[in-house]
């Protein structure tokens, strides 16, 4: 009895909680923004990868940076001249959609772009919550071991893009990147895994390129929206 309606009530917010996504995800899409919620352990380098990322950008970054407390990663970033806001949980392991939908209407979005959302840094529960994205970044590390796709198999298989950071680390560590990409594909077969070291600067080019192509996607999207009848024929 009391599992059962334990699981009810869970249910119920996440039902909640997939509607307001879906809300947030329609209005970004309508301003041409290619939402990317950023998922991964604390330190492994979320932030760093969104400062390494908008250095080849071609389109406008916007970033919220979600934390329990403080807005140091926030200061950083607007201090290089990009649009940051902070949200803080005081708590709570994750950001949910209302947040962000809280938060994206106080925001102009004057020009298409990317909004790269920093979630709390952790690996379980923001695979679980949905919060408008696009696209799932998934940052993991040499230094964090192999063994990590069989231990957090739901942030792995939930994944769009996959950031393997720290690789300049590689010769200190024992890190076995065979049986770490025998755990990814397992769940997730197609899923792109991009090298690069936030150290050296190294691999962040290419997944800039990627996630613009996304965004290109997204206009692609919006101009269909209006010229219905010119475009058919490519669906
Ligand atoms: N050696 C090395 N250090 C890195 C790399 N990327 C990030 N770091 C360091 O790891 C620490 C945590 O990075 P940060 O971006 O703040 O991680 P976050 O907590 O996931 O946002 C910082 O001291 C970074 O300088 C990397 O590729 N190589
Ligand atoms: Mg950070």
């Amino acid at each position: 009895m009391h599992d059962i309606r334990r699981i009810d009530v869970q249910e119920g917010i996440l039902d909640e909680n997939d509607h307001i996504a879906h809300h947030v995800n329609e209005h970004l899409t309508d301003h041409g923004i290619l939402v990317v919620n950023e998922m991964g352990a604390p330190g492994v380098g979320k932030t760093t990868t969104i400062k390494n990322i908008t250095r080849h950008l071609k389109v406008r970054p916007y970033v919220i940076e979600g934390d329990i407390e403080s807005d140091l990663d926030t200061q950083d970033l607007n201090a290089m001249g990009i649009e940051t806001h902070q949200i803080n949980t005081y708590g709570a392991c994750h950001l949910d959609a209302p947040l962000i939908q809280h938060q994206t209407e106080h925001m102009s979005f004057d020009e298409p772009g990317i909004l790269f959302i920093e979630n709390i840094g952790n690996l379980v529960c923001p695979a679980e919550f949905t919060i408008g994205e696009h696209v799932m970044m998934l940052i993991s590390t040499v230094t964090e071991g192999s063994d990590k796709p069989y231990k957090y198999p739901l942030a792995f298989e939930k994944a769009d893009i996959i950031i393997l950071n720290k690789v300049d680390l590689i010769p200190y560590l024992d890190f076995d990147e065979e049986f770490f990409m025998k755990g990814v594909r397992a769940l997730n077969k197609d899923v792109p895994v991009f090298k690069v070291s936030g150290r050296t600067g190294e691999g962040f080019e290419e997944v800039a390129a990627w996630l613009e192509e996304k965004a290109a996607a997204l206009e692609v999207k919006e101009h269909h929206h209006d010229h219905d009848h010119d475009h058919h024929s490519h669906d």
